[in-house]
Formats: C-alpha cells, sequence, structure tokens
C-alpha cells in the first residue's frame, strides 16, 4: 500500500470546503456532504493533496485562504477555475442533467444535450491539468465521482504514469438505462483506463459488467469475490464493490459528548414523550422525500392511535437551489406537509415538524440520538450515509431503522433495517405502525448488529480496502467482506 510519502491525490467536483462572501469579506469552513464527510479524516490522518473546484465562482481572490485551511486541515488544497458557462454547462448540465437522473432511474428528467458533453470533457480536463501542476509524479490518483470520469484517460493522454482508481458514489445503472446515454461507448472506455474501478455494492459492479458485455464484448473477466479483473487490451483493470462507510468512532464520541446530551435532554422534553420518526436528507428527488411523505400520511390515516405519540422530523438541507426542478420540488413537499398538518393537527401537537436548513454537526447527531426511528426512504442511493449515523449515534439502541431497498446501505445494513420498498406507500404505513410496536429486546439486538457491522467496516477500512485493491499483488490478497448482493 502506499505511504503518505508516496502521496495521494484525491480529485472530486469540489474541494471540501465553502467559500463565502459576506460584507465584502470571504470567509471559509469545512464543507458538508457525503464525499467530504467521508475523505476529510482519511486525508487528516495519511497527508496529501484534494484537487477539485471551489464551489464559487469569482474566488480567485479567496484563494489565499485556501492556504490557511490546508495548514488546519493537515493536506494540501489544489483548486480548480471554472468558468460561469462549465459551471452551466458541466456541473448543472452534464453532470445532474444528464449523468444524476440517468444512474438513479430518472431517465424521463435527462438532458443528453451535445454542449453539455463537450463542456464535461473540457473541465475533465481542466482537472487533470491540476493534477499534473500538482507535482507528485509518483503520486497515486483517486478520482471520486460522476462528473470526473474522463479525467484517468486525460492524464495518460497528457504523458502522466501515475496510477489511477476511480470510485462511483452514485448508483451505475442496469443495461437497458445506461444504453440510453449517447455517449455510452466513450464513458465505459474512459472508465476502463484507470487501474481499479470501485463501486458501492456488487448489483452497481454487474449493472457495470453487463454494460461491458454488451458494449465491449471482447473484455473478458477473470476471478470471483468483492474484486475481479478484466483483461482490457493487453491490460488488467480491477474491478469491485466498496460500500463506503462513516468515521464510526467520531460519531460515537461527538453523540456522547456533554454538548450533545444537553441538546437530546431539551429535544426530548420539547417532543413530550412522543416518539420522533427522523427524516434528514438533501433536497433531492431521488431522496423519495414526496413518497415518504405520502407513506406517513396513510399510517396516520390509518392508524388513529399514533396521532399525539409520534411526531415526523423532516429536515431538508438546501441543495441545488438555483435548479427549477428542484425548486418545484420544495414546493410540493412544502405543500405535502402543509396538507398533512392542515388534516391531522390538534393543539399543542404537528405530525410533521419541517426544517429547511442545515444542521451543526453536534444537532445533527443530537437528533440521531432523540430518534426513536430513523426513515431513510430514497429512491435510489449510491450508499446513504444518514443510515450508519443514525445507527452509530444510537447509543441506547432504542432505535429503528427503516431502509429503503434501493439504498446501497440495504446490502450490509439488512441484518438489522426494517427493509421497504420506498414507492409502496401502504406498505411504508404499515411498516411505520408494526416497527413501533417492537418489543424493546428486539430493537436492541437489529441495532446492535448493524452497529457491529458499521464499526467493523468504518470509512478507514473502506480507503484501506480500496487502496489494498489498487496495490495488492494477487486478488487472493484481497478478504472477502459484508457486502452481499
Ligand atoms: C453521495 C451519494 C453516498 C446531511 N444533512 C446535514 C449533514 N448531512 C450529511 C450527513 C451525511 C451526508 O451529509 C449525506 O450523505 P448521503 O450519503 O446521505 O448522501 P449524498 O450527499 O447524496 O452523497 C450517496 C455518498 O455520496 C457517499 O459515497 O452515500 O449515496 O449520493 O454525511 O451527515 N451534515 C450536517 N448538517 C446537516 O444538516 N452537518
Amino acid at each position: 500500500m502506499p505511504s503518505s510519502s508516496q502521496g495521494l491525490i484525491v480529485v472530486s467536483n469540489r474541494l471540501p470546503v465553502v467559500l463565502s462572501k459576506a460584507d465584502g469579506e470571504w470567509g471559509i469552513k469545512a464543507g458538508a456532504g457525503g464525499l467530504v464527510s467521508a475523505m476529510a479524516p482519511v486525508l487528516r490522518d495519511r497527508g496529501g493533496t484534494w484537487v477539485g473546484w471551489t464551489g464559487t465562482e469569482g474566488a480567485h481572490e479567496a484563494e489565499s485562504l485556501l492556504g490557511d485551511f490546508s495548514r488546519d486541515a493537515g493536506y494540501s488544497l489544489c483548486p480548480v477555475r471554472l468558468e460561469k458557462e462549465d459551471v452551466a454547462d458541466f456541473y448543472y448540465g452534464f453532470a445532474n442533467e444528464v449523468i444524476w437522473p440517468l444512474f438513479h432511474d430518472f431517465q424521463s428528467l435527462c438532458n443528453f444535450y451535445p454542449r453539455y458533453w463537450r463542456s464535461y470533457l473540457k473541465v475533465n480536463k481542466l482537472y487533470a491539468d491540476a493534477v499534473i501542476s500538482s507535482g507528485q509524479p509518483d503520486a497515486y490518483v483517486w478520482v471520486h465521482d460522476y462528473h470526473l470520469m474522463h479525467v484517468g484517460q486525460l492524464l495518460k493522454e497528457m504523458g502522466s504514469t501515475r496510477r489511477a482508481g476511480f470510485f462511483l458514489h452514485i448508483p451505475f445503472p442496469p443495461v437497458d438505462n445506461y444504453l440510453k446515454l449517447p455517449w455510452r461507448d466513450r464513458v465505459l472506455s474512459a472508465l476502463l483506463e484507470y487501474d481499479l474501478v470501485g463501486f458501492q455494492t456488487y448489483r452497481d459492479r454487474r449493472n457495470f459488467m453487463q454494460a461491458i458485455n454488451v458494449l465491449l464484448p471482447h473484455v473478458k473477466s477473470q476471478g470471483r469475490g468483492p474484486v475481479v479483473e478484466l483483461l482490457v487490451d493487453g491490460r488488467v483493470v480491477r474491478v469491485g464493490a466498496f460500500p463506503i462507510s462513516i468515521d464510526y468512532r467520531s460519531f460515537v464520541r461527538t453523540a456522547r459528548s456533554a454538548g450533545v446530551s444537553e441538546m437530546v435532554s431539551s429535544l426530548n422534553a420539547a417532543m413530550q414523550q412522543r416518539k420522533m420518526l427522523l427524516a434528514v436528507d438533501r433536497l433531492d428527488y431521488s431522496k423519495g422525500i414526496p413518497y415518504r411523505l405520502e407513506g406517513y400520511k396513510e399510517a396516520l390515516s390509518r392508524y388513529p392511535e399514533l396521532h399525539e405519540n409520534v411526531t415526523l422530523m423532516q429536515i431538508m438541507v438546501p441543495s441545488r437551489q438555483e435548479v427549477p426542478r428542484y425548486q418545484a420540488l420544495k414546493q410540493d413537499i412544502e405543500r405535502m406537509v402543509g396538507e398533512i398538518n392542515g388534516l391531522f393537527s390538534k393543539p399543542g401537537w404537528n405530525p410533521v415538524e419541517y426544517q429547511y436548513r442545515s444542521l451543526g454537526r453536534e444537532e445533527l447527531v443530537a437528533y440521531y440520538r432523540a430518534a426513536a426511528m430513523a426513515i431513510v426512504s430514497p429512491l435510489r442511493d449510491g450508499m446513504n450515509l444518514v443510515a450508519k449515523e443514525y445507527c452509530a449515534c444510537n447509543l441506547g439502541k432504542r432505535g429503528v431503522l427503516m431502509l429503503s431497498e434501493f439504498a446501497g446501505a440495504a446490502a450490509q445494513l439488512q441484518n438489522g433495517a426494517v427493509l421497504i420498498n420506498p414507492f409502496d406507500t401502504e406498505g411504508m404505513a404499515q411498516a411505520i405502525k408494526e416497527s413501533l410496536e417492537f418489543p424493546q429486546e428486539q430493537v436492541r439486538k437489529r441495532m446492535e448488529r448493524m452497529r457491529d457491522g458499521i464499526r467493523k467496516n468504518d470509512i478507514f477500512r473502506w480507503v484501506d480496502m480500496f487502496l489494498l485493491a489498487a496495490f495488492s499483488r494477487h486478488l487472493n490478497d484481497f478478504p472477502t467482506s459484508n457486502v452481499r448482493d
């Protein structure tokens, strides 16, 4: 495995920071989101460079802040500069209107505009240039996610001999969906230029292998288990399933802290003996928020005994706010929340408490601790870290995790979670009612099994597994894991 002296260059769409201007002054803070939560502790531990966009146009003048942040964070930040039209056509266009919906099975939401594709190639080249300019010719390059599938190929075309791996954080779609992508051959070939391609689950990897069978039948595979090999024009490309995880111990520490305990007490007092059903999502159509509200509404209609005894705490974190489709989704959700509260509220009880904002980490952990149930019901999700974080923070083991079958996390947490089909609102209603009646011992056992699994398979193991697959000589060196189909 590479040591930190050999260097690790992480490449992702965004740098793990947020730059913002208030009263004419630029400020910087650590970013939120799945990838950041996943990689920041790893780079802090090992040292290295993170290449990415600052997330703000015209932030060139704030770049000195990146240096200050790097010193505190313990790794370097290398910014990629994007122009306004790049942000429009590459980020909002290709990434958010082509790949995101297609890979989450929302193909009717795709806009396959050729100018988006051209912008994607141009911007991927900017990221490849940034990798080259960061030096470290021996470093291992680890590229993240669907925005940057071509960086590995472009690096090679520029003469880079650095080894490179790619990890897809979102699902890889079934082949019939993938075939609709106008640039399907070029994307697949670009992915095969990496030395290692990683997916969240076996299901995603199987979808990828099927796309290869259909589009590149001359490519043969060998091996079994979490990592297999493809023979591509005389080269070996490894392909694996590596379910991402969380920094379990850090979540437990935060959950145990005095500050969080105090917040939990105030939340409990505010809940007045009612059970909190918690839902935390980024505003996104893949997260299935309207279906969840419909399922909850169904539960309240069918089971009046739930009235005044439960509260759905729906926390929605602002995301892609400039995009009309997201604005429309927000309006739909707010209308539904209003409708449910209008139908069922009584003096002193609103069935849905709705917050549209980002929480501080301690506050989020306090909600995790206080909730009797977390409802994580995406229609499709690469992994879903909220599900794992909820378990880690459930110190009292008195919480139930209700989890969509279509979240990558279901493969690992099926031994303890109540699995639901998020499209089946009547099934969801029934599952809510039944799981609130589980005997305490059953709840404890389910939660214990999930917590054990997450503790053993934490974010540090995820990184180790990916890098082991990148550097081990033989596939037999690779341990079998608890990933299931
Ligand atoms: C992509 C894939 C995959 C959320 N609200 C707040 C907050 N969060 C943090 C959570 C969690 C993260 O954001 C969300 O992670 P998810 O995994 O749920 O989802 P995506 O952002 O869509 O991430 C996903 C992930 O990549 C990793 O591979 O699991 O499938 O779509 O960590 O804690 N954090 C704070 N306040 C909030 O209000 N501080």
